[in-house]
């Protein structure tokens, strides 16, 4: 699939140490150490609906990481799918009678305007489910091979027992992942499946659904054996960063990483799980099912500066659970515009200190509110008078831009 077009990053007049993250499979802040290139999956929108704010703070989030790694001197590769055929998207696009095809393509190149108006850097690999068919066939197969997969009617499981690792990437015991599994897309009261826990990863093909033909007979792929076989063609196995919305643990990390250490026996799926935090509105996680959603698209319409938006997701930490308000981003637009004053002058306080603190704050998990405290300590020095720095505000806005996104 076409991915959308990066904006430029401007180099630094230092490198960031070393990026270090918190691991949800370890529960602990730990070093990345990429070898030939760092290697990030992130999981993408389900385009049923458009662009919300919990969606956008996900991938802003996502977007501090590759950003660090950049101004850590690595490579980054980085890949996010689009899960264009699943139930969701099928049932709202027979809701409002349209396509299926046609709506995923009309909100996927929707996401796309909102991510490169948001200054998200694009994947170098964006890839929907639908063209990754082949892909999880193959899985399938290297699946069935390790005595890990079983039919139920014309459905294929798989048994997440045969993964000896399983639930390590969650933590969770079987109690809690039980009490979840059926409200996240799975069906623990089926009957004939083995362990309730199993999931589908090949649903055969029913009447008014899309199908592909395969060796198991028409149908189409279960969820997390997409972002399984999408990871593991364009990355690889044991590749550093799995990363999502915290609504993922479970069982979609958890399964996804299954899947492919019983395919590839001691390989890992990650070397670490990273989870961002849920974005709530009026009292409840922002969802598309339950409609309480403020779009990135349609604060465009209304001529809100897109750097506006990303301020006031920077501010919150990305692991946090928040709850957006609209006085959050009128304070995030009055706060823009005053920096916006103080740059225009050139000379301000002494700027190199602060690069070095804003690129600390982000190696030590992304902690951009760290990073903004230092640019606004810097901001009220030169604002104050100091004036020591001749090129002051050229490095602050090129540290703004490089490391957080922010044009200002
Ligand atoms: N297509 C799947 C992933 S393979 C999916 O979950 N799609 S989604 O459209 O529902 O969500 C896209 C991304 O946004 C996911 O990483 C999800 O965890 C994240 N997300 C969804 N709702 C919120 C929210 N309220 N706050 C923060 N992140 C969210
Ligand atoms: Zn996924």
């Amino acid at each position: 699939m076409r991915s959308w077009s990066a904006a430029e990053v401007p180099s630094l007049p230092v490198a960031a140490p070393q990026v270090c993250v918190f691991d949800t499979s370890t529960g602990q802040v730990v070093p990345t150490e990429p070898t030939g290139g760092a290697r990030l999956y992130v999981c993408g929108i389900t385009p049923y609906d458009a662009t919300h704010m919990g969606h956008a703070a996900t991938y802003v989030g996502f977007d501090l990481l590759h950003r660090a790694w950049l101004n850590a001197g690595h490579d980054v590769h980085y890949v996010q799918n689009v899960t264009d055929v699943d139930d969701p998207l099928l049932e709202r696009a027979t809701k409002v009678n349209v396509d299926w095809q046609d709506l995923a393509a009309r909100e996927t190149d929707l996401f796309r305007e909102d991510m490169e108006a948001l200054r998200v850097l694009p994947p170098r690999d964006y890839i929907g489910a639908v063209e990754s068919i082949p892909l999880v066939i193959e899985l399938i197969e290297a699946l069935q091979q390790a005595g890990a997969i079983y039919q139920v009617e014309d459905d294929l499981y798989f048994s997440v027992t045969a993964d000896v690792d399983f639930g390590t990437v969650s933590g969770w015991d079987r109690e809690q992942m039980l009490a979840i599994f059926g409200e996240r897309g799975g069906d623990p009261d089926r009957p004939g499946k083995r362990d309730p826990l199993d999931c589908v990863v090949w649903r055969g093909e029913r009447p008014d659904e899309p199908s592909w033909p395969s060796p198991f007979g028409p149908g189409r792929p279960g969820w997390h054996i997409e972002c399984a076989a999408i990871a593991l063609e364009h990355l690889g196995t044991s590749f550093d960063v799995q990363g999502g919305g915290s609504d993922l643990v479970f069982p979609h990390h958890e399964m996804s990483a299954g899947e492919v250490q019983v395919a590839h026996p001691g390989q890992k799926f990650a070397r670490a799980y990273l989870h961002a935090g849920m974005v709530a509105y009026d009292g409840e996680k922002m969802s598309k099912s339950k409609g309480n959603l403020v779009f990135v698209s349609a604060l465009r319409r209304a001529d809100v500066d897109p750097m506006a938006i990303r301020f006031t997701l920077l501010r919150q930490h990305y692991r946090s659970d928040w709850e957006w308000t609209d006085d959050l981003l009128w304070d995030a637009t009055n706060t823009l515009d005053a920096w916006r004053l103080v740059v225009a002058n050139p000379a301000g306080a002494p700027a190199l200190p602060v690069v070095q603190e804003v690129l600390a704050a982000l190696a030590d998990d992304l902690d951009a509110p760290r990073a903004l405290r230092a640019v606004q300590g810097w901001m009220e020095a030169s604002r104050g008078g100091d004036t020591t720095d001749p090129d002051a505000s050229a490095t602050i806005r090129n540290l703004l831009d490089a490391a957080l996104g922010l044009v200002i």
